[in-house]
């Protein structure tokens, strides 16, 4: 039997006030990216020991940034659960998070991205270095660097992204955060350069260049059967008025 979905924080009013969707999520993980080697350590938020592994049914990340280059820039985006262990929905700072796969019902909100509703994904979560070269699991990729590279098994680079590869285009990039370099961050596709910001740290795209820059984690907790019973009979009194109302 599923275990009861714990008591976490809900999701931050400022998020919810861009991506409604959001006031149904419960916060995981909250990280003030730092501008150089990401640490599990930095994490204002880590929520993730409390979640039982599949209680919830989707997964949504929220990153803020602030340059003088881009502006204010956010983008939420949800998706179904890719993963039912909330300890690798993080950054992907070891093997057992690495992640390259195609993410289902994805939902973007964002004033720098194209906004979305049900569409088809994709993530790119690995701590080692990649290279360009395009793979069969993602359609569209080309050799650069963008929503279908191809993760080395050595090296400590990084890539933390997430992609609307129908639109060829990059909602959120994180990388070179595994090693003393300056990361690259970066919303929708990088104007000039590879598009995912790899390499972006040496131009306007390094971490060092914005801010503020946060990244948040949640969740969409499964709802107890006493919640859906609640939701019937809630459903049920809606019926009923409507045909009183005739
Ligand atoms: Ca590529
Ligand atoms: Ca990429």
């Amino acid at each position: 039997m599923r275990q009861t979905p714990p008591v976490l924080p809900s999701a931050p009013g400022h998020i919810v006030a861009n991506a409604p969707e959001a006031g149904d999520y419960k916060l995981v993980y909250q990280l003030p990216i730092d501008n150089t080697a990401f640490n599990p350590g930095r994490y204002t938020v880590d929520n993730s020991k409390l979640v039982p592994d599949g209680s919830y049914d989707r997964i949504a990340y929220y990153v803020e940034l602030e340059s003088a280059t881009f502006g204010s820039q956010y983008v939420w985006v949800s998706s179904d659960a890719f993963e039912t262990d909330a300890s690798y929905i993080g950054v992907p700072n070891t093997a057992e998070h690495m992640k390259q796969m195609q993410i289902t019902n994805m939902n973007v909100v964002s004033n720098v991205a194209g906004d979305v509703t049900g569409q088809t994904g994709n993530v790119e979560f690995w701590s080692t270095n990649y290279s360009g070269t395009e793979t069969d699991l993602i359609p569209g990729g080309t050799g650069d660097f963008d929503f279908d590279d191809t993760p080395g098994a050595t090296g400590n680079y990084g890539s933390m992204q997430i992609h609307n590869f129908g639109d060829g285009e990059t909602l959120f990039a994180y990388n070179g955060w595994n090693d003393a370099r300056v990361s690259d961050l970066g919303m929708g596709n990088q104007p000039t350069g590879n598009p995912d910001w790899t390499f972006a740290y040496a131009g306007l795209g390094g971490a060092d260049d914005y801010s503020v820059k946060n990244l948040y984690v949640l969740i969409h907790p499964i709802p107890e059967p006493m919640s859906l019973g609640l939701l019937g009979m809630g459903g049920l009194a809606v019926v009923l008025r409507r045909k009183r109302e005739r």
